[in-house]
């Protein structure tokens, strides 16, 4: 079930990518003078590019309301209108239906007009905001909207369209065409590789620098590349990638001035003097059987180049599914201090006489453990919503303090309020990835069935620290089903005993 889900995001990012790259190669890798005979066949595949992408933009719909539910295909139709109405992921899918149909009203009015250009800048802009939805869909947007991280990942998106992209449009579309073409305009053949080349460079720049930022956000430590599965598929990934590198750093250095040379081109002109493709004295010797031979060595390597291209998008996509093993260090109280395994064999537990110690000291962790109902100070309402939200998302306690926690599920899915600190709720949620149907039996949590309230009491570590609750239900933590327990010293406040009525946050909410 995990790898349909997969194969849905897999899809979705390969019509992302593919529509960016064909968008690309129409605008900068064939050149204007040529521009006219690529026309009609780019245009085609533009076509197809945006029909597959508005299928999979109702597949990811369907197949996220899916993974959210948890239930069967025939809960559907009940799940994903709530979904589109009640959650992050759905109010951001709503950009994606205006957005299509501007593309396929440009797509049909470039059918009529010959100067495309103006329509292809609008039909780039377009994609780019769906590669911008899909970032904001995605981790990178577990702590907010439009954060620095949500840039860059879509900025990493945008370079692996322009680059992968365009190397699946060039194998698909462009050197089909060049080849029958090629006899009459050799050097045309090497002008639109040397473009690609150019234009796979600075994307490969752009996905580098954004890749590097996003690894060293989502791995805590160079160990985690090999214990971690998320580690080994970015292990697989980025071993892909550097085939990719230097198939390409081979085309640019070795196979493209041999293209140019038979081609008649002396030497490389740079793309803004492009102009002297007219100029006779620019020319020597065009040698067709030789640059017919070149062209096709060119060709089979974008060929190879698009086949690891797809396996890369593969494990992006299964890295999109997977949760990252430091997405605690997202968390700004988090960021930069550090590991919790150090600060957890420092803690100091209440100190004898103030509170007495916790029933099961064998629970005991780092984010406090169970606790007595006779010690109980105060008592928190939280209501858990098919939003994929607590309400409140946010709770206050002071340290040292045993909390009682009435949770209410006011939906209609299965829901769950598990204590832990980041990394505990990362490693519970690897752990539901293994085994989601796995029954709640953790001391830190309760599970909710629709409409039922339950409550868990909690005694807290006696020092400030963030704890978190979250709901591990497949998709609802990717959802951001996510509030937190700051533990500290509230201020104004000096002792625990008049703390208890202030506490007592009764929150019906909407609901
Ligand atoms: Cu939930």
């Amino acid at each position: 079930m995990h790898l349909f889900y997969i194969a849905f995001t897999a899809f979705d990012v390969f019509a992302t990518v593919l529509t960016l790259g064909v968008l690309a190669c129409g605008l900068w890798v064939v050149p204007h003078e040529a521009a006219e005979a690529f026309h009609q066949t780019l245009w085609r595949m533009l076509g197809v590019s945006f029909a597959l992408l508005t299928l999979s933009s109702v597949l990811i719909l369907l197949s996220r309301s899916l993974e959210m539910s948890g239930g069967p295909v025939s809960a559907l139709p009940g799940v994903a209108p709530m979904v589109l109405s009640g959650t992050h992921y759905g109010r951001v899918w709503w950009v994606r239906p205006p957005v299509l149909l501007l593309l396929w009203i440009a797509w049909i009015a470039g059918r009529r007009y010959r100067n495309v250009n103006a329509l292809g800048w609008v039909m780039f802009a377009a994609a780019a905001i769906i590669a911008f939805t899909r970032s904001e869909t995605g981790h990178p947007a577990d702590h907010g909207d439009f954060t620095f991280a949500v840039w860059i990942d879509w900025l990493h998106l945008m370079g692996a369209g322009l680059w992968i992209g365009s190397l699946f449009a060039m194998t698909l579309v462009v050197f089909p065409r060049l080849r029958r073409h090629h006899p009459q305009h050799p050097l045309l053949a090497a002008d639109i590789f040397q473009r690609l080349s150019t234009l796979a460079g600075l994307a490969l720049a752009l996905i580098l620098v954004t890749g590097i930022y996003t690894a060293w956000q989502q791995l805590d430590t160079w160990s985690a590349f090999v214990t971690t599965a998320y580690g080994r598929t970015l292990l697989v990934k980025l071993s892909l990638v550097a085939v990719l590198i230097l198939i390409g750093a081979h085309n640019r250095y070795l196979k493209l001035p041999r293209l140019q040379q038979a081609a008649g081109r002396v030497r490389a002109v740079p793309r803004w003097l492009s102009w002297s493709l007219r100029k006779p004295t620019a020319l020597a010797t065009a040698d067709p059987v030789t640059t017919a031979q070149r062209l096709r060595a060119c060709t089979h390597a974008v060929k190879a180049e698009s086949l690891l291209g797809v396996g890369v998008l593969a494990a992006a996509s299964v890295l999109l599914h997977g949760m990252p093993p430091a997405a605690m260090s997202a968390i700004p109280a988090f960021g930069g201090t550090m590991s919790m395994g150090d600060a957890s064999s420092s803690m100091s537990m209440p100190a004898p006489g103030a509170t007495p110690p916790a029933a099961s000291a064998s629970a005991m962790s780092a984010f406090g453990a169970p606790g007595k109902a006779r010690e109980v100070r105060a008592t928190l309402h939280i209501n858990a919503l098919d939003s994929m939200r607590f309400e409140p998302a946010e709770v206050h306690v002071e340290p040292g303090e045993t909390v009682r926690f009435v949770v209410t599920n006011r939906g209609k899915l299965l829901h769950e309020f598990v204590i832990g600190d980041a990394r505990e709720q990362r490693e519970h949620e690897l752990e539901m990835e293994k085994m989601p149907d796995a029954p709640m039996h953790d001391p830190n949590g309760i599970s909710l069935r629709p409409g039922e309230t339950r409550s868990i009491i909690w005694t807290f570590p006696d020092r400030s620290m963030q704890v978190e609750y979250a709901c591990h239900q497949p998709g609802h933590f990717a959802a951001g089903m996510l509030g937190l327990i700051l533990v500290d010293q509230a201020p104004g406040k000096t002792a625990h005993g008049q703390s208890a009525n202030q506490h007592a946050i009764t929150k019906t909410g909407g609901g």
